[in-house]
């Protein structure tokens, strides 16, 4: 029997995290920090999403899929600068280190969403997106759209709302 756990907005009041443990056993947390998804006009059907993903001390992890129900595909991106040339690798994993976090942003990885299958993104929608590590844990993020990103306060995980 899988344990569902809810964690509430760990650091941004928007972001909703629930982690599925597939085997019923004490696993230390993945923790998505500050995830968002950047307005694009309506023409546009993909866009890009970002966030930091930190691993527990002790225990590396990897993401091997993404996949929002509000876009055909999505994929793990890093943005890279060829010979003056922007162009973007598009990659089966990312490896988080334990201990340590993976910082998802503009200019280098992202994730890719394409293929808008509804309406277009309003400043303040949410996209969910379905993030399944190697572990077997899966995490479903709650992500608002916004022009251009959430608020810069780098220490998030310290910063008290009242
Ligand atoms: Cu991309």
């Amino acid at each position: 029997m899988s344990v569902l756990l809810r964690v509430a907005g760990l650091c941004s009041a928007l972001a909703l995290l629930t982690v599925a443990f597939a085997p019923a056993a004490v696993a230390e947390e993945i923790r998505i920090h500050d995830p968002w998804v950047r307005w694009v006009p309506e023409v546009s059907e993909r866009t890009a999403a970002y966030m930091r993903i930190e691993a527990p001390e002790g225990e590396r992890k990897i993401l091997i899929g993404v996949d929002s129900p509000q876009f055909d595909r999505a994929e793990i991106h890093e943005s890279v600068d060829e010979d003056g040339r922007a162009r973007m690798v598009h990659w089966s994993t990312l490896r988080i280190p334990a201990g340590g976090e993976r910082v998802l942003e503009p200019g280098g990885y992202h994730i890719m969403l394409i293929g808008r299958l509804g309406d277009a993104l309003e400043e303040g929608d949410v996209v969910e997106l379905q993030m399944r590590f190697q572990s077997g844990e899966i995490l479903m993020v709650d992500m608002p759209v916004s022009r251009d990103g959430v608020n810069g306060d780098d220490d998030h995980e310290h910063h008290h709302h009242h």
